[in-house]
């Protein structure tokens, strides 16, 4: 199979598009590529919400299935009907895959084990037809901290270190051997942490925006020092669009943007940005196999297809997102209430004040 033509009308494929990085990405396409068609097929478990495309999702470019990626024949007839796929539904939380890792191997591994089975049997049948899969830069594992230079290239071991990131890499490694041994044509991107608007409060960012918010305190893990390389979510979907038109075939592309920061440097920084002194940190028991240190080499995507983070500079970015979240009240709101909120008081006890009734 020959890598996809630019400029062609194409109806993709996304799956998980209600997700945060989901939902970023159909919003972007809508801009960006207006006379693509666009399939989005999502589960709607929590981090999937219709709301967050409630603005975009109109119009006959567009269609919105409610199903899961594990029914191989729903996914099938969607492959069927669609050029290319944007492989995007995933179990994303590790201190969720810490509680329970069975929906992390299901819908991560055989969900995308699925997807390629499907994919093979339609674009083989028709020579045709493109897989984008995101992986995570969470399968290199970790760096130290006492070697800030060194960074993951895409040739870096892949060394797991929770259950989310093992499926992950299980899943990144599923769509390489689809590559080599039948020739799917395959694209896999590894990004940094993302951040930005729809981001479910469940990761770090939308969780601290919208507790400080609320006026609770934010539950920093550890000492802190943990190191994570931030990307604006409009960055990343630039990279996703930039490896779908012009990536190699069978290649994997790291996607980052420069921008290391510690937890602790985050949160003073949210703390800044919201008006909120040193008293609201709660140092809360640190995550098991908490990796110290993420931090990415894009220098292949930018060299290769010339993609550069345009959107991700700090603070002006992350004060754009603090300001998504006082402005989208609502929609928070509505979020971290119902199933969420158990899932809050399993992983970090109760407010102050709270009865727990
Ligand atoms: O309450 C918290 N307190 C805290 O100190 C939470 C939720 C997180 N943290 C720390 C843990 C991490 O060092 O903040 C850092 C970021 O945590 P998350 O937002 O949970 O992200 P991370 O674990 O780094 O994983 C993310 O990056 C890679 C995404 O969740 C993954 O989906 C992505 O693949």
């Amino acid at each position: 199979m020959t890598d996809t033509l630019l400029n062609v009308d194409r109806h993709l494929l996304i799956t998980g598009g209600c997700g945060f990085i989901g939902s970023n990405f159909v919003r972007f396409i809508r801009a960006q590529r207006p006379a693509w068609r666009i399939t989005n097929l999502d589960s709607l478990t929590e981090a999937g919400n219709l709301q967050n495309l409630a603005d975009v999702a109109v119009g006959e470019h567009y269609r919105f299935i409610k199903g899961n990626i594990c029914d191989r024949a729903l996914v099938e007839r969607l492959i069927d009907e669609c050029t290319d796929i944007v492989h995007l539904a995933a179990e994303t939380h590790v201190d969720r895959s810490i509680m329970d890792a069975g929906p992390f191997v299901q819908t991560n591994v055989v969900g995308t084990q699925t997807i390629l089975d499907a994919a093979l049997k339609v674009f083989k049948a028709r020579s045709s037809g493109r897989l984008v899969f995101a992986s995570t830069d969470e399968v290199y594992g970790s760096l130290p901290l006492d070697t800030m230079s060194e960074r993951f290239t895409e040739d870096s071991p892949l060394r797991p270190n929770n259950p989310y990131s093992a499926s992950k890499a299980a899943a990144d490694m599923m769509v390489r051997a689809y590559h080599e041994t039948f020739a799917l044509d395959c694209v896999v991107t590894r990004c940094c942490n993302n951040f930005g608007p729809n981001q479910f409060p469940e990761k770090v960012i939308p969780l601290f925006v919208t507790n400080l918010l609320e006026g609770h305190s934010v539950p920093l893990y550890g000492d802190g020092k943990n190191v994570r390389d931030w990307i604006h979510v409009e960055d990343y979907c630039s990279a996703l669009l930039a490896v779908l038109e012009r990536g190699h075939s069978g290649a994997t592309y790291n996607v980052g943007a420069n921008n290391e920061r510690s937890n602790l440097e985050l949160t003073h920084e949210l703390l800044r940005l919201l008006g909120c002194g040193p008293e609201m940190v709660r140092h809360v028991p640190d995550r098991l196999g908490h990796d110290l240190r993420y931090a990415i080499d894009a220098g292949k995507l930018e060299c290769e297809l010339g993609w550069q983070a345009e959107r991700s500079a700090w603070p002006a970015a992350l004060e754009r997102t603090v300001k998504w979240y006082q402005d989208n009240e609502s929609w928070w709101r509505a979020v971290k209430s119902g199933a969420y909120k158990d899932y809050y008081k399993r992983q970090y006890g109760l407010f102050e004040g709270e009865s727990g009734e």
